[in-house]
């Protein structure tokens, strides 16, 4: 498949371009898909690389105002650019969910991505996981700024969460500390 194929697979109109650095942060970064899907967020997966597809990146990011794109979900890892060289090319929100890779345990990608010039921000979530969930509720609270539906989504996101908590307290709080351990340990 040729780069320019690439791009013109992409999905006509999208809310949410994800973009990751590489395949190999695909594991991690499908919790954000996954998130925008359970929300019903039209978007798209893309791998593009600030350092090893460079203009294809530009080329993408310059597709952004026809495909209808409101925010940008960026992640990569190591010497992570790629938010912010996407950050440099449209004034759409761009938020940076840097990667673990290596032996530097993501600080390498949070700086990277967090350590943006003043005049071109990028919206900077945790590293990992966490950040890749968070970047998609960003997006989400974004664009329930004009979606009144999104906005009970999340509220119904919120209470979900609440009452989890609220369960397992109530289970710990029958059991006990030890027995609640050792039922989560067989269990998980
Ligand atoms: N990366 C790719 N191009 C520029 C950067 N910083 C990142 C990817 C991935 C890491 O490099 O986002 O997290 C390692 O990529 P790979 O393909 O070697 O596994």
């Amino acid at each position: 498949m040729t780069d320019q194929s690439r791009i013109k697979n992409a999905k006509s109109k999208i809310d949410v371009a994800i973009v990751v650095g590489s395949d190999s942060d695909l594991p991690v970064m499908a919790r954000a898909a996954e998130t925008l899907e359970e929300f019903g967020v039209p978007h798209e997966v893309q791998i593009l690389s600030a350092h090893r597809t460079p203009q294809l990146l530009e080329e993408y990011a310059a597709s952004f105002p026809e495909r209808g794109v409101k925010v940008v979900i960026a992640a990569a890892g190591s010497a992570a650019h790629l938010a912010g060289k996407i950050a440099s090319t449209t004034t759409l929100p761009v938020i940076g969910v840097p990667l673990e890779t290596g032996g530097l345990g993501g600080l390498d990608a949070l700086l990277s991505t967090v350590q943006m010039p003043g005049g071109i921000p990028v919206l900077t979530v945790a590293i990992g996981p966490a950040g890749a969930a968070n970047a998609a509720l960003g997006a989400i609270e974004i664009l329930a700024l004009s979606q009144p539906k999104l906005s009970e989504k999340l509220a119904a996101h919120r209470k979900k969460m609440a009452d989890s908590v609220a369960r397992k307290n109530a289970e710990l709080q029958q059991l006990g500390v030890a027995k609640y351990v050792r039922k989560k340990a067989a269990h998980g």
